[in-house]
């Protein structure tokens, strides 16, 4: 294991296959500052041009996985902050990295997932969360519109009751009823979050990683493609799974009855 600290508000340690991404302002619950953008975002370019990294796993320092935008920030200024433009910069960014990274990202959110911290954590492939974490849309209390996806995201995964509840009321979801509702993969015991997503990390770093990318690929587009759009999306993608070199790999293993030895490399 080789330890690189990104930047103080973000720790990024490189493990054997997968990189682990600890947001790193636990004094604030991990909330963005534009440093904290600044670091995530290059911990992602470095992650997007390494072939070595097949896995990621996000997760927040002290009792809070993320409370969003630090609100510190949004007082004391001369006239109205133009948060579009926050959004476009740093937010939006984020989300469609993580959605268009080829690789599988785990959310670990071992606390409190706020705000744009609910959403960031939601945009994640698989999402496991300590028992004593909770999911809040907090942004009606102040005024503001779920973002970072948040309008997109939990629709699909909770419905649009449930999801309109939540966005006005802005009431906390606990881990388990997150679980129950769809929302997020897993709820587990707070003593066994780091060590059940690291497991969870460590085994996708040595599946087939294109075939991964695959599957993310096919799922993204299935929230806005017809029945026919996905089915040739499908016949495509399996073409080229066809063609790597881990589908060879993995039907050779079944045929001599041992286990596969996938390298994620590309044909
Ligand atoms: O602005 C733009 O660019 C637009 C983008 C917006 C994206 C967004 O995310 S908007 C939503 C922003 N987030 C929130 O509104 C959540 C605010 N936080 C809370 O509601 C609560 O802190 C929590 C429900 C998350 C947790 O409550 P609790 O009781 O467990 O903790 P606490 O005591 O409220 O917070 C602990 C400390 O963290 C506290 O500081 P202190 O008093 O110990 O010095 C608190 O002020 C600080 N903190 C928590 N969240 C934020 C924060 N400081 C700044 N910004 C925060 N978002």
């Amino acid at each position: 294991m080789v330890e690189a600290v990104s930047g103080p508000s973000v720790l990024v340690v490189h493990h054997a296959g997968w990189t682990e991404i600890t947001l790193n302002r636990p004094g604030r619950l991990n909330s963005f500052n534009v440093d904290m953008h600044q670091h995530l975002a290059s911990a992602f370019a470095d992650i997007e041009s390494d072939d070595g990294c097949r896995a990621i796993l996000i997760t927040g320092a002290g009792r809070g996985f993320c409370a969003g935008q630090d609100l510190a920030d949004r007082v004391g200024l001369t006239e109205a902050p133009d948060l579009g433009h926050t959004i476009e910069t740093w937010y939006n960014p984020l989300i469609r990295r993580i959605r268009a990274l080829p690789k599988p990202v785990i959310a670990a959110v071992n606390g409190v997932a706020a705000g744009a911290g609910a959403n960031i954590a939601l945009a994640c492939d698989i999402v496991l969360a300590a028992k004593s974490a909770k999911f809040i849309q907090a942004f009606a209390k102040i005024g503001l519109v779920p973002d970072s996806g948040g309008t997109f995201t939990l629709p699909r995964l909770v419905g649009h009751a449930r999801a309109t509840a939540l966005a006005m009321l802005a009431e906390p979801v606990s881990a388990e009823k997150a679980e129950n509702w769809g929302m997020i993969w897993k709820a587990v015991d707070d003593a066994d979050l780091m060590q059940d997503a690291r497991a969870m990390a460590a085994h996708l770093a040595i599946q087939p990683t294109q075939g991964l990318g695959f599957i993310k690929q096919a799922l993204n587009a299935s929230a806005t493609h017809t029945l026919d759009q996905q089915l040739d999306l499908e016949r495509d993608l399996q073409r080229l799974a066809g063609r790597t070199p881990d589908y060879a790999e993995g039907v050779a293993a079944f045929m001599e009855k041992r286990p596969a030895m996938f390298t994620g490399k590309r044909q």
